[in-house]
C-alpha cells in the first residue's frame, strides 16, 4: 500500500434518526487516529472539517424525508472535498458523520477513479444496505440511502447529479442483517454481491472477502471501504444510533481489516455513524481507530506471504 494518507472530517448528522455523529470526527482525532497512523510509518495530514452549505431544494413528496437540503449540501460539498483528497493523497480517511456522507465521498473518489480509468469497488461494511430510494424509504432518515443514489438509482432528481455512478457488480457488502423489503428487491435486482451474517456465520469472512479482493485486482479497480461501526456487534460497539444485534466480533472485523491491508488494494475509507453521545467511556472510537489501524499495517506478527 502505498504511504500518504489525509484525514477529512464529515461532521454528518442530518441523515440519521438521532443526533450526536457530529462529535465523530473530534471523537476519531481524540481517540489519536492521525498520531496512530504516523506510528505506522504513514506521512498523515489532517484536512479538517467539511463544512456545509444549504442547498436551495423544494420539498420531497415523501413527506417521512428531512433534512433533504442538508443532506443535498453535504453531497455537495463532500463530493467536492473526496475528490480533492484523493489527488491529494495516496489514501483519503473520511470520518464520519452518519452514512449519508458516502453518497458525496464516493462520488467525489468515483470522480477520480474515471479520470484515471480505474473501475471503482466498493466494500460496504454495515448491518444495513443503505438502497432506500426517495420513494421507497419510510423512515425518511437519509443515511439509508446512499448506495441507490451511488448506483444510479432513479428518484434522485434532489441529489446533485453523479458524474461517475458505481457499477452494482462491483459492490461486495458484508454483515447485513436489518433489510427492508425495497432493499431486498433492489439487490436481487441490481446484482450486488451481498454476505449477509447467515452467509458469514456459514461460511467465515475470509472466503467471499479473499473472491471480492481478486476481482478488485484481476480489474485493475480502485477500493473504497465504507465501514458503518453497526457492522460490529453493540456489544463491542455501543456508539451507534441503530444497534442490530448479532453484528461482527471483533475477530472477524480485525481479520478483514488485516486482508485489505494485506492486498493493497484500498484507495479509500469511510468511518462512519460513530455516536460519541452514546458510547462508553470512548470504546468504540478507539475499536474503530484500533481497527483502522489494522487496515494501514498495524500487525502482530511477520508472516512469510500475507494470507491474501
Ligand atoms: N433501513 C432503515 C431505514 O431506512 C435503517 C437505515 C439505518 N441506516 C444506517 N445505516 N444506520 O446503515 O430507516
Ligand atoms: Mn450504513
Ligand atoms: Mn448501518
Ligand atoms: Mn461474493
Amino acid at each position: 500500500m502505498s504511504k500518504s494518507c489525509c484525514l477529512v472530517g464529515a461532521p454528518v448528522q442530518t441523515g440519521a434518526s438521532q443526533p450526536g455523529c457530529i462529535m465523530g470526527p473530534a471523537a476519531f482525532r481524540t481517540a489519536g487516529l492521525g498520531a496512530t497512523l504516523t506510528s505506522l510509518g504513514w506521512s498523515v495530514e489532517d484536512r479538517g472539517d467539511v463544512s456545509m452549505a444549504l442547498e436551495d431544494v423544494s420539498p420531497h413528496p415523501n413527506a417521512a424525508i428531512h433534512h433533504l437540503a442538508e443532506t443535498v449540501g453535504w453531497i455537495t460539498a463532500l463530493t467536492k472535498a473526496a475528490y480533492d483528497a484523493a489527488n491529494a493523497c495516496d489514501v483519503p480517511v473520511f470520518m464520519g458523520g452518519d452514512h449519508s456522507l458516502s453518497a458525496g465521498t464516493v462520488a467525489g473518489v468515483a470522480k477520480r477513479s474515471k479520470d484515471h480509468e480505474r473501475p471503482l469497488f466498493l466494500l460496504w461494511l454495515d448491518a444495513h444496505p443503505d438502497l432506500h430510494t426517495l420513494e421507497s424509504t419510510d423512515s425518511g432518515n437519509l443515511h439509508g440511502t446512499p448506495v441507490a443514489y451511488l448506483t444510479g438509482q432513479p428518484g434522485f432528481e434532489a441529489f446533485p447529479g453523479l458524474e461517475a455512478p458505481l457499477d452494482p457488480r462491483n459492490i461486495c457488502m458484508m454483515g447485513l442483517r436489518s433489510v427492508d423489503d425495497a432493499e431486498r428487491d433492489r439487490i436481487a435486482e441490481l446484482g450486488i454481491d451481498v454476505h449477509d451474517m447467515r452467509a458469514i456465520d456459514e461460511n467465515g469472512v475470509k472466503a467471499p472477502l479473499v473472491a471480492f479482493l481478486d476481482r478488485v485486482r484481476a480489474a485493475n479497480g480502485d477500493l473504497h471501504v465504507s465501514f458503518d461501526v453497526d457492522f460490529l456487534d453493540p456489544s463491542i460497539a455501543p456508539a451507534v444510533g441503530t444497534t442490530v444485534p448479532g453484528g461482527a466480533t471483533f475477530r472477524e472485523a480485525h481479520l478483514i481489516m488485516e486482508l485489505l491491508h494485506d492486498s493493497g488494494l484500498v484507495t479509500s475509507l469511510d468511518l462512519v455513524e460513530l455516536n460519541p453521545f452514546l458510547d462508553e467511556r470512548g470504546r468504540t472510537a478507539r475499536l474503530m481507530t484500533d481497527l483502522a489501524a489494522s487496515l494501514f499495517g498495524r500487525r502482530v506478527l511477520d508472516r512469510m506471504t500475507g494470507s491474501y
